[in-house]
């Protein structure tokens, strides 16, 4: 039984000063570092958007951040401008340990978003992710990273779904809390039968 890290989403564009910064974004860094040796393997994700992406509020007209829209595969949370591929903002924080074995980029699609590391956000175009872990004999999961409430959660949320044991370590990660959804995102989870550790 292998036992993975999931190393979500810590980027500059997370962590203060970024362009979607998440309060104490950047206090998982230190915590995340120290946990990544004691796994038998480390996997980041990395959010990877071409500019004018059709998760961004510019790209609506008359909508603002933070506002939502509708899109084929359903309610879309409209966000600022971030992790543009290439750009400082999508790199990761300066003193993230990337010496991992996989890095898998996601909401690289124009017309889609991809908050899970498995599914885009209508919940069949697939990563590649649950394949590469499969055929290493992966079964269970610790995740940590950026945003307990959006990353995190729908990618700790697929993982139960596909049968991965799954623990989300909650010291090593930080919410955006939009309108309550950190709270109903450790709701779902603990429902979902996600682990929940503190
Ligand atoms: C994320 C919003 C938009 C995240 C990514 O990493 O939680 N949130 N893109
Ligand atoms: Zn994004």
């Amino acid at each position: 039984m292998s036992h993975a890290l999931i190393v979500v989403d810590v980027q500059n564009d997370f962590c203060p000063g970024g362009a979607l910064a998440v309060p104490g974004g950047d206090e998982v860094v230190a915590p995340i570092n120290a946990m990544m040796d004691r796994f038998d393997a480390v996997i980041l994700t990395q959010d990877w958007h071409p500019a004018g992406h059709s998760s961004f509020a510019s790209s609506h007209p008359g909508k603002a951040p933070f506002e939502t829209t509708e899109m084929p595969y359903g309610t879309q949370v409209l966000w600022p401008d971030h992790c543009v591929q290439g750009t400082e903002g999508a790199s990761f924080h300066n003193d993230l340990r990337t010496d991992g074995d996989l890095i898998i980029r996601k909401g690289f699609r124009p017309g889609i978003d991809s908050y899970s590391g498995f599914f885009e956000n209508d919940q069949s175009t697939p990563t590649g992710l649950e394949g590469y872990l499969r055929s290493r004999g992966i079964t269970s999961l610790t995740l940590a990273g950026l945003a307990t409430d959006f990353c995190v959660a729908f990618t700790a949320l697929d993982a139960a779904r596909l049968g991965f044991g799954v623990t989300v370590d909650l010291a090593a990660c930080r919410a955006i809390d939009l309108n309550g959804s950190q709270q109903a995102a450790l709701k779902k989870m603990a429902s979902e039968g996600v682990n929940l550790q503190s």
